[in-house]
């Protein structure tokens, strides 16, 4: 960026501190943000970001991931709509709990003191928020009706519960959802994971599936591509066929579940999961009962996930029983064995070892034939041990021989169901939502049992349950809820007899209490139910949610069920909540994730002192696309507060001078191009190159200034134009223009800059730019550019960065108006 030799002195004069302590309360008198009321005319645009959990002081990753929300929301603001930008707290959870354990403090005092000093950074940080939105979904006034929304699945039959085989943190003492568990470990403390069968609550997402993945056609092409697939594959549907078995001894015949019905002739052994009912009861009477029951030991220590690697040496048991093949009445035996999962399909499969590599390798390992029966034109799988898996056509399969793959599937399928063996099945990979947690700090569930009623639902005007104080329970993780541990709050009247029964000690999921925040934020203090349900009609859906990738399966797939469930309950009218989506990348340090143990860490607070606020917002917004992660060793928060610096002291001087007559016509161009690139720009979230535009423009002013003076009324024109726009990015810096050029505050109340296209017109030229002497980009610029300008918006350029990769910039050669060669490596 230019140094400006002429002015030295000025640099420091501006001081982003002094602005920020002027500005904050005068905006704060204004109520600047506030959203508009029912009777508000203009179109509205809500404008979501995640809402934070109060770990501690807000860090890096959130500087990033409001600034880039906060844009949105300025320019919707400037573009004459209603704009909801609402702030809260997801502040039940595990943590608090734990910190409060460690400390001795209660999980409370905790959380709403790190509440409190998330919120005084935000306010300092300038984000827009409507702060009457704000809420918690740890206060009693939220989760009354996050146990309402309860009842109201529980009367659906949407929430229920079950014994089942359930992750366990030995540590943390307390159930983890399937997700919660990476590479067989505990996300939160990394102890090893392991199955404890325990009666625990459900949502019956399952029964959502096809909307779920069928309603995502709504949501093509403004979510992000790699969230739709995650969801689609995390869905997992998969459509097949039941096959009926027989087996030896035993009346009825087991089905099994499969996608390849054509490879029935291959089905060499048959595979009951270790851990299912069924394992047991077969395994009785068949005389190696004893090396399942050992079996069975070892197995309940594995996750799922390590039992599904196709990588791991595969273990089992012969159960000493047998199986027929339906199509050609071979006698199979039956084995019970980990890679076969209790909850998936029925639990049970025909093992085709010659098309399917898990059930190739148990078949070596257990010496089992191998016959294949899909011709795929490989070499054969028992010589190889490689299973193919491809097209092909049918072989050893009697009247079927000859056929191809899917032809094969149809008739098999169709004979099957003639003969009353099997029919036509569609499976998913999806499991229901398991929702309770052993742990204080949650939404109680609103459930009595009474010996003599059974589950009872607490009723609506007894809500919300309240969590007991925390002094009167033992938090310390045991395995059983903390609540159960005192009894004045267990022990209930049951609301149906009246008889002694004891309240459900669970707490739910968080994940329940963030699927619904962002309805609420509608008519935050509406008390006659969860939301207004008028209001919700106003503001939903979403237009614009951003938030980070780590939730693109279980926040964003949990708040969609909800709102179809919602949908079924007729208090919405929209089947999907967000309308886009945006997940911004990571800020990180020097090539890697920061942490505490590589010592590499940015303190956010420390960067605002230093810089002050807007130069680190301008920072983030400048580094690259908003989906890109940002190497904090790569920025330069000195370079942009110059920037911000140089821009206040082109205001002193155009504020200052009065208006001659003579114009410039270049300016006045650059301008409205400026403005029209802008908008596009900002539109397309390329808020770097956004940035970048308005750097040159600044130039193009101070060349001006320099050249015909601060009084010329192109400067002033383009300086107004300049602050109008900035204030998306830096609204410290851009209040101060605006009131130096001798406006009323607020800049943050102004119209965005209106557009000129007579002005504009102009012959541009094409600026071409080279990496390493390959074009890989072509710039429509003005003529006049001056170099560094025209260097900034080379390397701001997606597909430089693109062609750039992890290379870094040696030299950039820019010949203004027609090339830029940058030389990397
Ligand atoms: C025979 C077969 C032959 C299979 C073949 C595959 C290839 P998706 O697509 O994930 O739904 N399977 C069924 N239930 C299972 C369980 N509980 N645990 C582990 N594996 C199970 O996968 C369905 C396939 O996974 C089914 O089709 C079954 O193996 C296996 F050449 O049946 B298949
Ligand atoms: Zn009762």
């Amino acid at each position: 960026m230019r140094e400006s030799a002429d002015h030295p002195a000025d640099e420091e004069s501006y001081d982003p501190q002094a602005a920020q302590e002027r500005w904050l309360p005068v905006w704060d008198k204004l109520a600047l943000n506030q959203a508009g009321s029912a009777s508000d005319e203009r179109p509205r645009k809500y404008i979501l970001d995640m809402f934070p959990y109060p770990s501690g002081d807000l860090h890096m990753g959130h500087a990033e991931a409001f600034s880039i929300g906060d844009v949105g929301a300025r320019y919707a603001m400037m573009r004459g709509f209603d704009v909801l930008h609402p702030i809260g707290w997801d502040s039940f959870g595990l943590p608090a709990e734990n910190a409060a354990i460690k400390r001795g403090m209660s999980p409370a005092e905790w959380t709403y003191s790190n509440i409190d000093v998330q919120a005084d950074s935000f306010h300092r940080f300038g984000i827009s928020f409507d702060w009457r939105t704000r809420l918690h979904t740890s206060d009693p006034e939220y989760y009354r009706w996050t146990q309402w929304l309860f009842l109201r699945f529980y009367e659906k039959g949407l929430a229920y519960r079950k014994a089942s085989p359930v992750n366990w943190c030995p540590n943390d003492q307390t159930v983890l959802a399937n997700e919660q568990v990476i590479g067989g470990r505990c996300e939160r403390c990394d102890a090893v994971v392991t199955k404890r069968n325990l009666t625990q609550w459900y949502f019956r997402i399952t029964q959502y599936a096809d909307r779920l993945l069928d309603d995502m056609v709504q949501l093509e092409g403004s979510w992000p591509d790699r969230v739709l697939t995650m969801q689609r594959n995390w869905i997992g549907r998969s459509t097949g066929a039941h096959v009926d078995f027989a087996i030896e001894g035993r009346a009825e015949p087991v089905t099994v579940y499969t996608t390849r019905p054509d490879t029935l002739y291959g089905a060499t052994f048959f595979v009951v999961a270790a851990d299912s009912a069924l394992a047991t009861e077969l395994a009785a009477g068949g005389g190696h009962e004893a090396d399942f029951a050992a079996y069975l030991e070892q197995v309940r220590l594995a996750t799922d996930i390590e039992r599904l690697a196709t990588d791991r040496v595969k273990t089992g048991v012969f159960l000493g029983r047998h199986a027929t093949n339906p199509v050609n009445g071979e006698r199979i035996p039956i084995y019970a064995a980990d890679y076969v999962l209790a909850d998936y399909g029925t639990g049970a499969i025909m093992a085709v070892p010659a098309h399917d590599q898990r059930d190739l390798d148990f078949a070596r390992a257990f010496d089992l034939p191998v016959v294949a029966v899909i011709d795929t034109g490989l070499e054969d799988p028992a010589v190889t041990g490689i299973a193919t898996v491809g097209d092909g056509v049918l072989v050893n399969s009697g009247p079927y021989d000859g056929l191809r793959k899917a032809e094969a599937i149809d008739r098999i399928t169709t004979d099957l169901v003639a003969r009353g063996g099997g029919s036509a099945a569609v499976n998913y990979r999806l499991r229901d939502w398991l929702l309770s947690r052993q742990r204080y700090w949650g939404c109680p569930i609103p459930i009595v049992h009474c010996p003599s009623c059974g589950e009872v639902a607490v009723p609506d005007e007894q809500l919300p349950v309240r969590l007991p104080d925390p002094t009167t329970v033992d938090l310390r993780p045991k395995g059983t809820s903390p609540l159960a541990s005192n009894p004045d709050w267990l022990n209930v009247e049951c609301p149906k007899c009246g008889g002694p029964a004891t309240r459900d000690a669970d707490t739910m999921d968080t994940f329940v209490d963030s699927s619904w925040y962002y309805l609420r934020y509608c008519s935050p203090d509406y008390s006659d139910g969860p939301f207004d349900v008028e209001a919700v009609r106003r503001w939903m859906p979403v237009a614009q949610y951003t938030g980070g990738v780590e939730h693109a399966i279980l926040h964003l797939l949990y708040s969609r069920f909800f709102i179809k469930v919602l949908h079924d309950l007729g208090m919405v009218d929209f089947i999907e909540p967000f309308s886009s989506l945006l997940n911004q990348g990571q800020v990180i340090n020097q090539g890697k994730a920061m942490s505490k143990s590589l010592g590499n860490g940015v303190e956010l607070q420390s960067e605002l002192a230093a810089y002050g606020v807007d130069a680190v917002r301008v920072t983030i917004l400048f580094a690259g696309p908003p989906e890109e992660d940002i190497d904090w060793a790569d920025v330069s928060p000195t370079g942009a507060g110059k920037w911000l610096a140089r821009l206040w002291r082109l205001s002193g001087e155009i504020g200052s001078a009065s208006a001659f007559s003579v114009d410039d016509d270049g300016l006045r161009k650059l301008t409205h191009q400026t403005i029209d690139e802008v908008t596009r720009l900002v539109e397309l979230f390329r808020y770097n190159v956004a940035i970048a535009r308005l750097m040159s423009l600044s130039n193009a002013i101070r060349t001006t200034v320099d050249k015909s003076g601060a009084g010329t009324p192109a400067a002033r024109e383009a300086l107004e134009a300049l602050a109008k726009m900035v204030s998306l990015f830096a609204p410290y810096t851009a209040e101060e223009l605006w009131s130096r050029l001798g406006h009323e505050p607020s800049v943050h109340q102004q119209s965005w800059p209106s557009f000129d296209p007579l002005i504009a017109a102009n012959d541009t030229v094409t600026c071409v730019v080279q990496v390493n002497g390959k074009v890989r980009d072509r710039l429509e610029v003005p003529p006049s550019i001056d170099a560094e300008s025209l260097q900034t918006l080379a390397l701001a350029s997606a597909t430089v960065h693109k062609a750039l990769g992890d290379m870094a910039v040696r030299q950039v050669i820019s010949r203004p108006p027609r090339l830029v060669n940058i030389v990397a490596g």
